[in-house]
């Protein structure tokens, strides 16, 4: 059912949009907006669902589009939003974690050349059991955000 649900919500989506099973995980639509020509840093977002019985931790990410791929959450404080490093994120049987503007993404740092829209940048996410799944951030519409200029000062 909830498989059926996200579905529906990709095809209501305006946007291209790409997913994948990967044993008990269902990750969807990995993606990036697209960075400014001169960024250094640039923000990924997915969304993963884990379908089976056994809890699972997504607790890394590598690609060679930047020189280090972090995760990173969103904080406010006094109203400014602050990112700080995630050691990992649980996903429980039948949760659905999103990484979206604002919240939870992948920091991709260092960024070892330019991406454009519907580009296809890809990276390898770490799993505590299902381990290593390849998987590839498209590139989407800008957003307007410079990921650089954001406060990462605690890193
Ligand atoms: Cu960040």
């Amino acid at each position: 059912m909830k498989r059926l649900i996200l579905s529906l919500i990709l095809l209501a989506s305006p946007l291209a949009a790409h997913d994948q099973m990967s044993g008990d995980l269902h990750i969807i639509h990995p993606s990036m907006p697209q960075p400014l020509a001169t960024a250094r840093s640039a923000a990924g977002y997915v969304t993963i669902s884990n379908e089976g019985d056994t809890p699972e931790e997504l607790i890394g990410i590598r690609s060679p589009f930047a020189k280090s791929t972090t995760l990173h959450t969103t904080i406010f404080e006094d109203g400014i939003a602050r990112m700080r490093p995630l050691v990992g994120v649980p996903i429980a049987p039948g949760e659905v974690i999103n990484l979206e503007p604002g919240g939870m993404h992948v920091m991709f740092m260092g960024l070892t050349g330019t991406a454009n829209e519907g580009d296809m940048i890809p990276a390898t996410l770490i799993f505590r059991n299902a381990g290593e799944v390849a998987v590839e951030f498209m590139v989407d519409p800008a957003d307007g955000a410079d990921h650089s200029r954001m406060d990462h000062s605690n890193h």
